[in-house]
């Protein structure tokens, strides 16, 4: 049994090294919400809460992540003992409705802890297999066409294996067909709308078809998955899903309504690593391709992101650009970088293996919150 004696919150500021704009939102200083659990025997675990500034992307905030971990979460955490994270998954599942990236936050710096404990590989505790894993960028918006194909080249001959732009009504075919011929046809592109569109809008959508795309990501909302089918019984680009899909119980409802055929699959935004691992399990049985998605994680949660994306069946790029894409300078040592398109899997050491740079990040709080129990 694992017996937690204290879960420390913390809330950091980090400025990304350029502005990130996407269809539901913009960041240009990242608040992120760390979580460190103590064991009894002097064990640690690190997790990083992946909710935003703004109810943007999801309803989650960096405020309410903060309030949910401290009223609810750490409650049922810390002084009652638990077998692993899985267990610890379902305890927290089973009380608390939603609060999905303020779970994860706690359940992956136990999955950390566990590693730990047992003295490997967080990515082997997982039962990852990869030893570097594949890599994609995630592009903002920008305001001009040609300056994002110059951005898309630049990706492109960095080494990195999958382009990915985001798209809104107004910056959309025109923008992918530069980029598109800027790259020519053999480079994986791929779009993501962020739910900006609604179902009025098939046609352009349609449109996008003739640029030989990867996938198209969350066109509409997180709760259209009826129409998304619709959408996707139209359209010969396949449909990946980010939003939409919360559990791996919406994972089974898009296969079984057709609402995608693709999943982005974030820890975070399932309640954790144990409910991202049960949909790369379930979309392994069905062959459904899936990646591992990003959002703009600091080195802490990078790391979970390359050990969930080692499982076997993580076989696309994900989102899981290197340190300095975002960061000038990030909060772990040594920083995630990358060598011909992909990230190594830290297998040598235990748990997340990197280490979090504490004089720094004390720099950089600005709010911490101790619970002993
Ligand atoms: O939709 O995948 C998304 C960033 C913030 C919120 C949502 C998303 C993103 C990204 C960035 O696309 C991916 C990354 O971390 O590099
Ligand atoms: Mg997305």
């Amino acid at each position: 049994m694992i017996t937690i004696v204290e879960l420390a919150l913390r809330e950091i500021a980090l400025r990304l090294r350029e502005p990130f704009h996407i269809s539901s939102g913009f960041t240009e200083v990242r608040r992120v919400v760390l979580v460190r659990l103590l064991d009894e025997d002097g064990v640690e675990g690190w997790g990083e809460c992946v909710a935003g500034e703004t109810p943007h992307y999801s309803s989650e905030t960096v405020e309410t992540a903060w309030l949910a971990i401290r009223e609810w979460i750490a409650p049922r955490v810390v002084h009652s003992p638990t077998p692993g994270p899985e267990h610890l998954h379902d305890r927290l599942n089973g009380a608390i409705r939603g609060h999905r990236m303020a779970r994860a936050a706690v359940e992956m710096a136990m999955w950390d802890l566990a590693a730990r404990r047992q003295g490997v590989a967080l990515s082997a505790a997982l039962g990852g297999v990869r030893h570097h894993v594949p890599t994609g960028i995630s592009l903002g918006l920008e305001a001009d066409a040609d300056a994002l194909a110059r951005k898309a080249v630049a990706a492109r001959d960095a080494g990195y294996r999958r382009i990915k732009l985001k798209i809104a009504p107004d910056r959309d075919v025109p923008f992918v067909s530069a980029v598109r011929e800027a790259l020519g046809d053999s480079m994986p592109l791929s779009v993501d709308a962020n739910a900006a569109y609604s179902p009025a809008d098939t046609k352009r959508l349609r449109s996008l078809d003739a640029h030989r795309l990867t996938m198209l990501e969350q066109p509409f909302d997180g709760d259209d998955l009826v129409r998304h089918a619709a959408l996707q019984r139209t359209l010969r680009t396949p449909i990946c899903l980010d939003e939409s899909i919360t559990s791996a119980a919406r994972f089974d409802d898009m296969v079984t309504l057709g609402a995608g055929r693709i999943v982005n699959v974030k820890p975070g935004r399932v309640g954790g690593l144990t409910e991202a691992r049960r949909i790369h399990d379930r979309a392994r049985r069905l062959r459904i391709p899936l990646w591992c998605g990003g959002m703009l994680e600091t080195g802490v949660g990078r790391a979970h992101n390359v050990a969930l994306a080692s499982l076997p069946h993580f076989e696309l790029p994900g989102d899981l650009s290197p340190s300095a894409r975002y960061w000038i300078r990030d909060i772990v040592t040594p920083p995630w970088t990358m060598s011909d398109g992909t990230i190594g899997v830290p297998t040598e050491r235990t748990g997340i293996g990197v280490d979090v740079d504490l004089d720094y990040v004390d720099d950089l709080t600005a709010r911490a919150h101790t619970i002993r129990g």
